[in-house]
């Protein structure tokens, strides 16, 4: 007992320690972006490493306790308590708004720094690390002042110790990449079929390899096409039927190539997942079949089975077509033999988007081209929610909101849309911030102005579970908020989750009306997989939402729908697939 009490204190140690060195050390990289004094970015980047190797909790500490680590002066455990206090630093922000965020990811590239970051923004707009690879690649970089040859081998060493780093990386970085490569190899000469499988076929949130898959008569072609990709770094290993390869983006990529009539068996294998696929041999046994890598065969005559499709494979072995994101053994087999599989919610279905920004607060368009984008997606609804007050550096104020309501107004129905007759309906909504107690940031009379409200937790993530669950639970009863935003918070690859009791969240969002939201930006894809099952039983609702704080994030959706479809849900699950009529009902939620 008293061991795991000892890691789990060190856990939460780490992890506030780590948040605010990761704060000041982007701060020292924004302020050398931005061409600030160079002494004051070092002095913050000292800072952050001391506070990242601090032995105690830093949240923990006073002004006077926070200068006595080293490094640390007046102006910077100010901003400190500042972070604990609000969730962020109004010094940082300010500096956030001026620098895309593409560009401080650059400065992540161990090999990089701020300074280059700046000049290969400034002078060929590059503001994504796979922009930089690309640039690389086209040597593009070598006539930079400052830069040649060696620097870009170098950076691009660097991309790579970036991205590998971890091992996996996120879902939208693998289906771009993914995508772009189905679409080369598609155009090969005797490429009959080209798909991605693996777990980017099953839309896991992050992805080890990308695995694709052609089927055709002639290999050869498709290898030699596959190793050639602009983006290959390496071959790490090329034959006839399968190569595999490095890429840029410091990721692998192995392409099978098999014969077109077992296109059907090969993709089923290596969709997987493992655990499924053992499942599916264990049924094969039993039809006295045999399924591998290689096809789909009787045990008895050694007899090839054509099985062009996964509906021919799955028919063999007396189940229906399962859908690649049940794919996980979860339960999906029974399912499959009782003819039970949940009709699962896809993209089409939805009719609108529920949490969005424009750039009245934080988002980078204004609300006339966001809601353009929207009609363009063929929504029939959707909600502006922007910040409210309590985040500091958002400046909201009433008159900002009320302002921002009535244009809204006049708005509401002028963008003609395929979803609906009279034109896309904008709902007025704000994003509320879910404070330590639990309240959020307007009294009631202001709420009760808003189509709907988001409410999420944007600070003090390091709270006792119980006051977690507390302030959680209290949220869903306000009767004015309908759906909790970005429920566990967590950050891929940055940021864990809340510890908060979920069960008990769930149990308070199904009696209260509150909808759970799965947000789809592939940072967050909060609510998880997992947590979407285990909130479903308790008869919970959900929003699919992009959360977009520009137009490209409106595409961000199919992420967020591929983990929904791996919670299992249905369109009856998702109140935004919902017409607008049944969803204003659920919004009041049973208010007067
Ligand atoms: P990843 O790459 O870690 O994100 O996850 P996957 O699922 O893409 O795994 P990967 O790339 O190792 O293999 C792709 C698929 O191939 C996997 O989902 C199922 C199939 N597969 C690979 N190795 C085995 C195996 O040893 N047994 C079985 N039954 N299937 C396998
Ligand atoms: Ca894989
Ligand atoms: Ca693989
Ligand atoms: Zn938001």
């Amino acid at each position: 007992m008293r061991w795991c009490e000892a890691v789990k204190y060190s856990e939460v140690v780490a992890r506030s320690n780590d948040e605010v060195a990761a704060l000041l050390q982007e701060y020292a990289d924004l302020i050398s972006i931005t061409g600030g004094d160079a002494f004051r970015a070092r002095v913050y980047e000292k800072a952050a490493r001391a506070v990242g190797g601090h032995h105690a909790d830093v949240s923990a500490l006073d002004l006077k306790g926070l200068q006595e680590i080293a490094n640390v002066g007046k102006s910077i455990a100010q901003k400190v308590l500042e972070y604990f206090d609000t969730g962020s630093v109004s010094a940082v922000e300010e500096l956030r708004a001026k620098i895309p965020a593409g560009v401080r990811r650059l400065t992540a590239i161990p090999t990089l720094g701020p300074k280059k970051a700046l000049t290969v923004y400034e002078e060929l707009g590059i503001s994504s690390v796979e922009e930089l690879a690309e640039a690389i690649q086209q040597e593009r970089l070598r006539d930079l002042k400052g830069f040649g040859p060696k620097t870009e081998e170098n950076i691009l060493h660097g991309i790579e110790l970036l991205q590998s780093s971890g091992g996996r990386v996120q879902l939208d970085v693998a289906m771009g990449l993914a995508e772009d490569v189905v679409g080369a190899l598609t155009e090969v000469p005797g490429c009959e079929r080209c798909a991605y499988a693996g777990s980017l076929r099953r839309v896991r949130e992050t992805i080890g390899d990308i695995d694709i898959l052609a089927a055709s008569t002639k290999p050869a072609p498709l290898m030699r096409a596959f190793t050639r990709l602009p983006y290959v770094t390496e071959v790490i290993g090329t034959g006839e039927k399968k190569t595999s390869v490095r890429t840029t983006k410091g990721l692998n990529v192995d392409l099978r190539v098999v014969p077109p009539d077992s296109w059907g068996a090969a993709l089923q294998y290596f969709t997987g997942s493992k655990a499924h696929n053992i499942r599916t041999r264990e049924r094969a046994v039993h039809h006295k079949l045999k399924l591998s890598e290689y096809g789909l065969f009787d045990v008895e005559t050694g007899e090839k089975i054509v099985s062009e499709t996964e509906e021919e494979v799955y028919a063999r072995l007396g189940l229906p077509w399962i859908p690649p994101t049940l794919r996980e053994d979860r339960g999906e087999i029974e399912a499959g033999l009782r003819d039970e599989l949940p009709d699962l919610v896809a993209e089409s279905d939805l009719r609108g988007d529920l949490h969005t920004h424009t750039d009245l607060t934080d988002g980078l368009a204004p609300l006339e081209e966001m809601a353009e984008a929207a009609a363009a997606r063929g929504y029939a609804y959707y909600a502006i929610t922007d910040h409210a007050p309590d985040m500091a550096m958002q400046r909201m104020t009433d008159e900002r909101m009320l302002a921002q309501r009535a244009r809204v107004r006049e708005l509401d129905g002028t963008y003609p849309t395929r979803g609906r007759r009279g034109g896309l309906r904008l709902l007025h909504g704000t994003e509320l911030n879910i404070g330590p107690d639990g309240e959020v940031d307007w009294p009631d009379d202001f709420l009760a102005g808003f189509d709907l409200c988001v409410a999420s937790v944007h600070s003090h993530f390091n709270q006792t579970r119980d006051a977690l669950t507390r302030r959680l639970v209290r949220a869903c009863e306000n009767p004015y908020v309908n759906i909790i935003g970005h429920p566990t918070t967590r950050i891929l690859g940055k940021r864990p989750g809340i510890d908060a009791d979920l069960d008990a969240v769930f149990a308070a969002c199904a009696r209260t009306g509150t909808a759970l939201e799965i947000n789809a930006h592939p940072d967050r894809l909060d609510l998880r997989d997992e947590d979407i099952l285990r909130a479903r039983r308790h008869g919970v609702r959900f929003a699919v939402n992009s959360d977009a704080h520009a137009v490209p994030h409106l595409g961000n959706m199919r992420y967020g729908i591929g983990t929904a479809q791996r919670g299992w849900l249905t369109p009856a699950d998702v109140i935004n697939t919902w017409p607008e009529r049944r969803l204003r009902t659920f919004l009041r939620k049973g208010r007067s």
